[in-house]
């Protein structure tokens, strides 16, 4: 959707590709700098402001990319190489400037250039706001997997939506979460560059109508339609130190010309205004939500406004090349649907060919099927998204009718696979029938991928005989697992940089880019030397987040470096048991107060992550932890032996400085409902040890590791299940003394004195009989583990043992596993080496 003044002129081409070659010296940077400070941006020595600082090296270093940029870019096109898509709503992409240093191989000549300016790097970094697009596991995936695949020099392209405001910063009053709008656009953002150019046109509401062509077809408009424009603003994405630089394309809605002032009639003048804003809304805000929020319209909008904006992009780069024949189209191009939230693009699909390009339906069904892959990302049932067949009609009435389609022709296929039984047909049917016929979006997605995928192998295994049990019978050869990952450049190499440089001491770096090779450390597990080390590392690690605690919050708390750091941050939801965290800590707390100290091991508790404002019980499990925190770190019998904290605002950047620091990695979940997790993986790879249940990629995690290097503890999901309909939590209670002495202190409103029955519904929860977390079932087994922990952590040699195992065993959680995993059973991408000058 070009307007004209985006294309009529061309600069002269062999002016414009013969620039001058950038330094990567030190004096090249400086230099660079200078100019953007003092001549852009209209500083001087004068001002102090590391803002301005960090934009004038951040445009110094951009510039070093956009050539790599181009570069591989025109690799891709020369190659006339197949292409992948990750499609996401979500990229959690923390801060830019770190690694954009460590992927370019500058992080050391960049840190001496400011030194000599009189620049302190760190100061830099961390006043550099988190791009915070997503909500938590899911939205950061999609940001590990965009690095590996740069760093593996894959051709793939992240789509996904510019939100104005991101994840909201989460406060804490009176021990309550308050929520604060996160407009991280604010001062700009010098990492993207704005396309006019390839600007496309979003169709909502309006009608169907349908004539015969020139040939006799019938052919389908989608008419009256309210368009919104969709512009995209490109970010590159470095590979580590390979030359190769991907796009992460980002698409904002803009009010198409029709919403221009001048054109409407003086008294349309504030409808006019109201409708440009509300096309703008679509992409204000980002959904706070990490588990499925149904039904709200302006989140069906964004979904289709990211599913539209990303295949119209992708066929006209197709057209551009090969013109208007798609017979080829699969072969070269393929997307990866990041959980049902972009499944829309399968309907779009067989839209634009058909409608657009003039497919007939079983050309477009036949490309769809094969380009598009779903991956899942839950196991909870009522997660899964599904959308008001009405809402559906009135926004998308062309794509619910091509639904209604796809539909008729799988329920025949069904009905051709098991003759005569209406009740397969009415499980797998991705319309709901009931009150309200609803789209069931994971049947969609099932129905037209060639691939559908769990992200751990328990989640998998439950995914085939579960939740999609009668599709994994109809297409087993559809379902694969693709366990999850991190990338070792952000979540060691960046965030850990003086226990990397000691693994590169000791193994060489090919680590960096080969993960497996950490296992070349298990040896100097035994080396007294070593694991002294090892030991300092993590020390200095600890006293630094005491001290950006202390910056940042409590002055006077006191946080003892040498304790226990146990630590639980992810998002806040019943499944994942903070509660059961909780209980713990009160039951530490409970025998500090009777005395029962003896071989006392201190330890400091910290608890971070954001409640969904909806979310009620969440938000009163983060009043709880405030209010026990309270008291016990006000108690003098307590002291030292126990800290309990609450660390706000928990994002990407904040787990950087979290994960160097932890001693234990709590992965607590009710077993079968944690997909995978990753923060997991981060807290393993830089020396953490997990206690967890059999749950997600925790089992893959033990069986890296072996189990004597793993807490483990809790049902498993198969004796959960047998539980069910005869769980008696409180005969549990009845039976153990410690058990009751914390429901007691809870009951008796020792944490809330002043405000009395705050906490009644969260007691009730855990005490029901249909407690689907069954938190009160894992109590006994998760304290005497902790007892364990304990014991072990006595012996200082023997943790550090284990420390080192986890991090030596943690190369199977690189994303560049994951990566070529997705690449050699699905995507089937051939690695496009770019020229280095
Ligand atoms: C859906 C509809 C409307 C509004 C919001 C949503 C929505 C948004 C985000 C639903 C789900 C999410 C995010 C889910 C998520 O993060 N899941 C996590 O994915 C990780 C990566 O695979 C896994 O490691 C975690 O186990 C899983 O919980």
């Amino acid at each position: 959707m070009p307007t004209k003044k985006f294309v009529t002129s061309k600069p002269n081409s062999s002016l414009i590709s013969h620039l001058p070659e950038q330094g990567m010296e030190k004096k090249d940077f400086v230099d660079d700098f200078k100019q953007y400070y003092v001549h852009l941006l209209g500083r001087d020595e004068h001002t102090s402001s590391p803002f301005y600082a960090g934009e004038a090296l951040s445009m110094a270093i951009r510039d070093r990319l956009m050539e790599r940029w181009k570069t591989t870019q025109q690799t891709y096109k020369d190659n006339e190489c197949r292409r992948g898509y990750y499609l996401s709503m979500e990229f959690l992409m923390g801060r830019t400037l770190s690694n954009a240093m460590l992927n370019l191989g500058i992080t050391d000549t960049v840190t001496q250039a400011m030194y000599d300016l009189g620049i302190e790097i760190e100061e830099i970094i961390s006043c550099e706001q988190d791009a915070g697009l997503g909500n938590g596991g899911l939205g950061r995936l999609a940001a590990c997997f965009i690095d590996s695949c740069a760093s593996l020099q894959l051709p793939v392209m992240g789509y996904g939506l510019r939100y104005e405001y991101g994840m909201f910063t989460q406060s804490i009053v009176d021990g309550e979460q308050v929520e604060k709008p996160d407009h991280w656009l604010r001062h700009g953002n010098v990492w993207e560059i704005e396309r006019l150019e390839y600007s496309h046109r979003i169709k909502f509401g309006g009608h169907v109508e349908d004539h015969l062509d020139e040939n006799g077809k019938q052919r389908f408009c989608w008419v009256g339609s309210n368009d919104v424009l969709a512009t995209p603003y490109d970010t590159p994405i470095p590979g580590y130190q390979n030359g190769t630089v991907n796009t992460l394309r980002l698409w904002k809605a803009v009010a198409t010309e029709e919403f221009n002032l001048d054109e409407f009639h003086a008294g349309d003048y504030a409808e006019a205004v109201a409708a440009k804003i509300a096309a703008e809304n679509i992409t204000m805000v980002l959904y706070p939500n990490d588990s499925s929020e149904n039904g709200k319209e302006l989140r069906l909008r964004q979904q289709y406004f990211l599913a539209s904006a990303s295949l119209q992009d992708v066929l006209a780069h197709w057209i551009s090349l090969y013109g208007r024949d798609f017979s080829h189209f699969a072969e070269k191009n393929c997307f990866q649907l990041n959980d049902t939230h972009p499944s829309i693009a399968i309907p779009e699909l067989m839209r634009l060919l058909m409608d657009i390009h003039g497919l007939s339906w079983n050309e477009a069904w036949k490309i769809t099927r094969a380009t598009m892959a779903y991956t899942n990302h839950t196991l909870l049932p009522e997660a899964l998204e599904k959308w008001s067949v009405k809402l559906m009609q009135r926004l998308l009435p062309r794509i619910m009718d091509i639904i209604f389609g796809i539909n008729a022709r799988f329920m025949a296929e069904v009905a051709m696979h098991w003759p005569g039984e209406g009740e397969r047909l009415r499980c797998l049917s991705i319309i709901e029938e009931g009150d309200v016929q609803q789209v069931r979006m994971a049947h969609l997605a099932i129905a037209g991928s060639f691939s559908v995928n769990g992200v751990a192998q328990l989640h998998t295994q439950l995914l085939q005989q579960g939740l999609f049990r009668d599709f994994y019978e109809l297409w087993p050869h559809k379902f694969n697992n693709k366990t999850n990952g991190v990338t070792p450049r952000r979540w060691l190499a960046g965030c850990n940089p003086a226990l990397a440089s000691l693994i590169t001491e000791m193994i060489g770096n090919s680590w960096i880019t080969d993960l497996t090779q950490l296992k070349k450390l298990e040896p100097y597990a035994n080396d007294v030397n070593f694991r002294k080390r090892w030991r300092d590392i993590k020390q200095a690690a600890k006293e630094r987040l005491v001290d950006y605690k202390k910056d940042k919050h409590e002055g006077e708390l006191h946080f003892n470096a040498e304790a226990l750091f146990d630590i639980q941050v992810k998002r806040i939801h019943e499944y994942k048991r903070q509660l059961l965290n909780v209980l713990h800590v009160i039951h530490l707390y409970d025998r500090i107060k009777r005395g029962d100290t003896k071989n006392w091991v201190p330890r400091c508790v910290l608890i971070g992550g954001k409640a969904a404002p909806g979310y009620i019980i969440a938000k009163k499990i983060i009043k709880l932890i405030n209010n026990v925190s309270h008291v016990i770190n006000a108690d003098p019998d307590v002291g030292d032996k126990l800290t309990l904290l609450f660390f706000p605002d928990y994002r990407v950047s904040a787990m950087e400085k979290i994960c160097t620091a932890a001693d234990l990695s709590e992965q607590i979940s009710t077993a079968g409902k944690e997909a995978s997790g990753t923060g997991n993986m981060k807290l393993m790879m830089n020396g953490a040890i997990t206690i967890g249940t059999l749950d997600g990629a925790n089992i893959e995690i033990r069986e890296e590791v072996g189990d004597d290097n793993f807490f483990l503890f809790g049902l498993t999901e198969e004796q959960i299940v047998a539980r069910r309909g005869h769980y008696d939590p409180l005969a549990i209670i009845e039976m153990d003394d410690d058990l009751q002495r914390v429901i007691h202190l809870l009951e008796a409103a020792h944490f809330n004195q002043f405000e009395p029955g705050i906490f009644d519904d969260l007691i009730n929860s855990i005490k029901c009989p249909h407690d689907p977390w069954m938190t009160i079932a894992d109590f006994r087994s998760y304290v005497d583990t902790q007892k364990r922990v304990e014991d072990a952590y006595r012996d200082k040699d023997h943790w550090t043992r284990m420390s080192i195992l986890n991090c030596a065993n943690s190369g199977k959680f690189s994303t560049d596993r994951t990566i070529n995993e997705y690449n050699s059973d699905i995507w089937k991408l051939t690695p496009q080496p770019v020229k280095r000058k």
